[in-house]
């Protein structure tokens, strides 16, 4: 399944691709770009215009109480998901738990990722385990990591992977290492024709 990464600015924009590729789509991750772009409404408009749940993409990363008072307030413009990093503690995390789902942030994609965040990957696992978080965030990019990940996470909690098309990632080998979403974003919006973008990541997916 593919959650289109909507990294645009201009709100216009972002109604046209998500209308455009929606039959494709699982759900639509709203990152900083669109919402300083566009305005925290957007995550309602999105929803109103293509009926798909609504990931905010704002790797939270403050004290429990800054957590909180960020949280509340996009769970309330209709966010369905809010990522979260784990390596700022437990009680950060708990703290959006609190108010609604939650995707942890248990590795990424990028190369500077390997420097920081990815070794601490087996103890972003246990924090998952513990808290079961709709999903976490692993890198579509190293498919041996998604395997890695999968193998030691929970059944029944999600893992998104972005890193396919622009980053590198395939789709396909992400899926068969054990993720159960691919996170897509300049591949689509960028493309010619998202719709037909879209459409092709998701015939890939299922072996078409
Ligand atoms: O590279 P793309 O254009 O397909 O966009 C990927 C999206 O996923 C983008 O919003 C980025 O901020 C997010 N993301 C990663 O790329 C890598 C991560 O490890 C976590 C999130």
């Amino acid at each position: 399944m593919i959650v289109l990464a909507l990294d645009v600015y201009d709100e216009d924009r972002a109604l046209k691709i998500a209308e455009e590729t929606k039959d494709y789509v699982a759900m639509i991750k709203v990152n900083w770009p669109l919402i300083i772009g566009s305005g925290l409404d957007i995550i309602r408009k999105l929803k109103d215009r293509t009926g798909l749940k609504i990931i905010a993409d704002l790797k939270l990363a403050d004290i429990p109480n800054t957590n909180k008072l960020i949280a509340r307030k996009v769970y309330e413009a209709g966010a369905d998901y809010i990522i979260v990093h784990p390596f700022v503690g437990r009680d950060s995390v708990e703290a959006v738990n609190e108010l609604g789902e939650i995707i942890l942030v248990v590795e990424m994609s990028h190369p500077g990722a390997l420097e920081f965040i990815n070794p601490l990957t087996d103890k972003f696992i246990e924090l998952a385990n513990d808290v079961e978080p709709f999903g976490v965030i692993a890198p579509g990019t190293r498919p041996e990591r998604v395997k890695y990940i999968r193998e030691r996470l929970k059944e029944g909690v999600k893992i998104l992977t972005p890193g396919i098309g622009a980053q590198g990632g395939k789709a396909k080998e992400a899926i068969e290492a054990g993720a159960d979403y691919v996170i897509v974003g300049r591949s689509i919006y960028n493309a010619p024709n998202p719709r037909e973008a879209a459409r092709e990541i998701y015939d890939e997916i299922r072996g078409e």
